[in-house]
């Protein structure tokens, strides 16, 4: 048992040089991996370990396995699912005031051109020309669609174009929604920003800020006169173009706005696009959000999916990255580990805030909202219609716990 003690603690802190060195880094490796770890893992001889072996107790994949599990769908009832024609997408977190279920998402309806048209008034995305409308249900499944909420600023204005992609947060009693704007004309190099409105009550009236929260970095250099975002002569920061799928957490007695940051020239690397998220951070509800200094906070991800779990935050990151479709923790919201890869991570969640999120690290995920896309014969996505669906995350059925019951029968 000795030698294999040694020889472990020397590959142990050896793999974990590079890392920041936690208590459980340092710590003696009796203190690490016990016999019944070894046998959850099936390593009969931790004398003799092949580097799978040796990654899955790096990795912790003996400890978190509650963390794993499995993402499904379930289409909705009412209002808010598939219709031709009709964009709803991108839903906010559902939250839940006196006894009745909101989300808010972006709507729009008419023909989607791209860009290059020679018409700047023609949309260019699902998402152009897009304001944020509201929908309410007594059981999370049927949806009645309440009305608009948050229309586009005046001619002229950082939010005149298209007012998209919104995030909820229920603070002292009044309601704040963060979402993503664009000023005409919407063009490929357009930077964006993120706007806040605030009401006192969930059905409005809102009333939007007059400056924007957050805005793009844009110290990158485009290369060039013509309208291509990926004509660089430099890229500038993580979220040098665009500041996206804003979240907004009250956490620490702070303002935590999470974002996700796309590049000036953004590049196709080995987990697709380039995208980082980012966190900007406030004293005060209405800002100012200063950028974290951590920043990028993850290499991977797309829409924002954070969640508060015993004193830290939990995500899903999504679509892009090497480390896409994985849950991951930071105990201090900004240093995220990976804690299990799942299936598939539904596009743009909204996840449920009434939910008791401690009683187990997939408890936010039981259900929550997401959108699809319908994709016409011998179209591309973007002109196809999104439309509202429901998620669910069923656990994995054999835990440690349960594993560790069996061997005592
Ligand atoms: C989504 C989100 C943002 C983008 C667009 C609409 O996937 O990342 O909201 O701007 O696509």
């Amino acid at each position: 048992m000795k030698t294999f003690i040694t020889f472990l603690s020397i590959a142990v802190l050896a793999t974990s040089c590079n890392n920041s060195k936690t208590t459980e880094d340092t710590a003696p490796i009796e203190a690490q991996y016990t016999e019944a770890d070894y046998d959850f893992l099936a390593i009969g001889n931790p004398e003799k370990m092949s580097a799978a072996s040796k990654r899955a107790l790096r990795n912790n994949y003996h400890k978190n396995e509650e963390w794993f599990g499995k993402f499904n769908d379930h289409p909705l009832k009412g209002d808010v699912g598939y219709e031709k024609g009709v964009i709803r997408r991108d839903p906010t977190m559902v939250i839940k005031v006196d006894g009745l279920y909101y989300t808010w998402y972006s709507k729009s309806t008419g023909a989607t051109y791209g860009f290059g048209t020679g018409d700047p008034d023609k949309k260019v995305f699902p998402w152009d020309k897009t304001e944020i409308w509201y929908a309410t249900s007594k059981d999370g499944w049927d949806w009645k669609e309440e009305g608009l909420a948050v229309t586009f600023g005046p001619k002229g204005a950082y939010d005149d174009r298209s007012v998209f992609t919104p995030e909820i947060l229920a603070h002292q009693g009044k309601y704040y929604l963060v979402y993503q704007c664009i000023k005409a004309p919407y063009v490929n190099r357009s930077f964006n920003t993120v706007g806040m409105s605030v009401a006192d009550n969930p059905r409005g009236p809102w009333k939007r800020l007059e400056a924007p929260i957050l805005e793009a970095a844009q110290d990158g250099e485009w290369l060039g006169e013509e309208d291509n975002r990926f004509a660089v002569k430099s890229q500038g920061s993580f979220d040098s173009q665009k500041v996206h799928d804003p979240t907004l957490l009250y956490y620490r007695d702070q303002f935590y706005l999470y974002y996700k940051g796309e590049r000036m020239g953004e590049r196709n690397t080995a987990g697709g696009r380039e995208i980082r998220w980012g966190v900007a951070i406030a004293d005060n509800i209405e800002g100012p959000y200063i950028k974290s200094e951590y920043n990028p906070i993850t290499h991977s991800g797309h829409e924002l999916c954070v969640w508060p779990y015993k004193g830290g935050i939990a995500m899903a990151s999504s679509a892009d990255g090497p480390e896409r479709q994985t849950l991951q923790y930071a105990p201090d919201g900004i240093n995220f580990e990976i804690m299990s890869y799942v299936n598939w991570v539904p596009t743009a969640m909204g996840l449920v805030t009434d939910l008791d999120n401690d009683k187990h690290p997939t408890e936010a995920l039981s259900w929550g909202l997401h959108h699809k896309t319908k994709v016409y014969p011998g179209e591309t996505w973007w002109t196809g219609d999104n439309y509202l669906s429901r998620f669910s995350f069923s656990r994995n059925r054999n835990t440690k716990a349960e594993f560790a019951e069996s061997k005592k029968e």
